[in-house]
């Protein structure tokens, strides 16, 4: 039923990569409304699955800034492992131009391919939701 509606599963979670372009939070937004967050990413085997599918096409995903210190979080709440995911940054990156870049986008078709940016771009984006199969 998911699928039909253009969510993609794997590894016990399903994925929207979205046709319309939004600002960070209106994608947010949107991703709430269908019951999921902007995506986070915790593995190689994810982040692999993530770029292969946005085929090089820009995408938000749910990494932004919270607080003063404007340390990374999951807008799903996952907790941000800083050390393992540096090798997710294009190299360079994030280097917060114009000191208005607070939000992260995939932006290469590699496994280093995330760009901080500003929240305020209409970009395409991908939301996940959990799901686990159960037995009938
Ligand atoms: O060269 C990397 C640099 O490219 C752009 O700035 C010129 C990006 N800006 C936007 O996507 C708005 C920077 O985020 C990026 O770091
Ligand atoms: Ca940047």
């Amino acid at each position: 039923q998911m699928v039909s509606q253009g969510w993609k599963y794997f590894k016990e979670n399903f994925y929207y990569f979205s046709h319309v372009s939004k600002t960070w939070y209106s994608a947010q937004q949107f991703c709430v409304s269908r019951n999921s967050h902007l995506t986070s990413v915790t593995s190689d085997s994810e982040q692999e699955f993530l770029y292969k599918t946005a085929g090089g096409r820009f995408f938000w995903i749910g990494l932004t800034k919270a607080g003063t210190d404007g340390d990374w979080y999951w807008v799903d709440d996952t907790p941000f492992n800083k050390v393992q995911s540096m090798k997710f940054w294009i190299p360079g990156e994030p280097n917060n131009v114009g000191n208005n870049e607070h939000c992260v986008n995939l932006k290469m078709s590699s496994l280093q391919s995330w760009n901080d940016a500003s929240c305020d771009h209409q970009l395409l984006f991908i939301c996940k939701r959990h799901y686990i199969p159960s037995e009938p």
